[in-house]
């Protein structure tokens, strides 16, 4: 009975948490931004890649299909002797088998090929992995910290940040979200503005976590005490809003703490920033009770 009874008072409070959610919901700065379409986002029944929406990623993608091609190549080849083996050599048709047991140029060639292919591979793969290696000079820095488990984004040349909770599905519609975009929308947003470079600081600050939006073809371990960085431009004309996850796993509620990015137009980030700015001037960023608990409201819609 105490245990039903302290189950009802838990439950109480989570009610009451997930309505203060509700409230805070999409106000400040967030409000000046124009609504904006849903691009970065896994497709029901979809393969392959998200739309990309820098140029980063659609190298990755062109990547991706040159490789495809190869192995496609390899596969039918190695399928094709296979099955030329089973049906020319087996033993019903071979009642005598050859006895030989080395071929000098068969031996040079499937050393040499294979070299061949994989030398092949280098420049694309090289060129591309240098690409995003080499961070360009930023136009915009911003510091992704990885908690367990939100993230809290800082913009740095500007002096605020804050942290960025994954919405609970009765606040999604309220921050002008869909309800299947439930485990990807969070109550911040990183805005961005679209053709400029990006640079994202990550770290974390406790476990590893990582940073990723698949459709910018970015992806970066946060590990504590270290800060790494990746880049990325928004293409131009790619207004909209981009989902990531967390991934790397990071404990228990590792698939609760998406990313949203919003990338805007330079003249909507511009509001944006100087609304921001004003909003988060209070100082350091802390973590509101209702956000802290969030993630009990959760836990608890997934236990369920
Ligand atoms: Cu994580």
């Amino acid at each position: 009975m105490q245990a039903v009874s302290a189950l009802k008072k838990i439950g109480a409070t989570l009610a009451g948490v997930s309505l203060a959610g509700a409230v805070w919901a999409q106000d400040g700065a967030d409000a000046t931004l124009p609504e904006l379409k849903t691009l970065g986002i896994p497709n029901q029944d979809g393969y392959g890649f998200q739309a990309p929406a820098t140029e980063l990623m659609t190298d990755v993608i062109a990547l991706d299909t040159f490789l495809l091609w190869i192995i496609t190549i390899i596969s039918l080849f190695v399928t094709g002797l296979l099955l030329y083996c089973v049906f020319v050599f087996n033993a019903k048709r071979n009642k005598k088998p050859a006895t030989f047991t080395h071929n000098s140029v068969l031996e040079v060639a499937w050393t040499v090929v294979p070299i061949i292919v994989l030398i092949i591979m280098i420049p694309p793969s090289l060129t591309l992995l240098f690409k995003q290696q080499e961070i360009p000079a930023a136009d915009i820095t911003i510091k992704a910290t990885g908690n367990q488990w939100y993230w809290s984004h800082e913009y740095v040349d500007h002096g605020f940040g804050f942290d960025s909770f994954m919405l609970p599905k009765e606040d999604l519609a309220a921050n002008g979200y869909e309800q299947d975009e439930y485990l990807l929308a969070t109550d911040t947003a990183v805005v961005v503005p679209t053709g400029k470079v990006i640079v994202v600081q990550v770290t974390g600050a406790d476990v590893i976590h990582a940073w990723t939006i698949p459709a910018f073809g970015v992806k970066q371990d946060a590990v504590p005490g270290r800060l790494a960085q990746l880049w990325f431009e928004v293409d131009e004309g790619k207004e909209g809003i981009y989902f990531g996850q967390c991934s790397e796993l990071c404990g228990k509620d590792h698939s609760y703490m998406p990313i949203t990015v919003k990338a805007v137009s330079q003249a909507d980030y511009d509001t944006w920033l100087a609304s921001a700015k004003a909003e988060y001037a209070q100082g350091p960023v802390t973590v509101k009770v209702a956000d802290a608990n969030m993630i009990k409201v959760l836990e608890t819609e997934a236990a369920n």
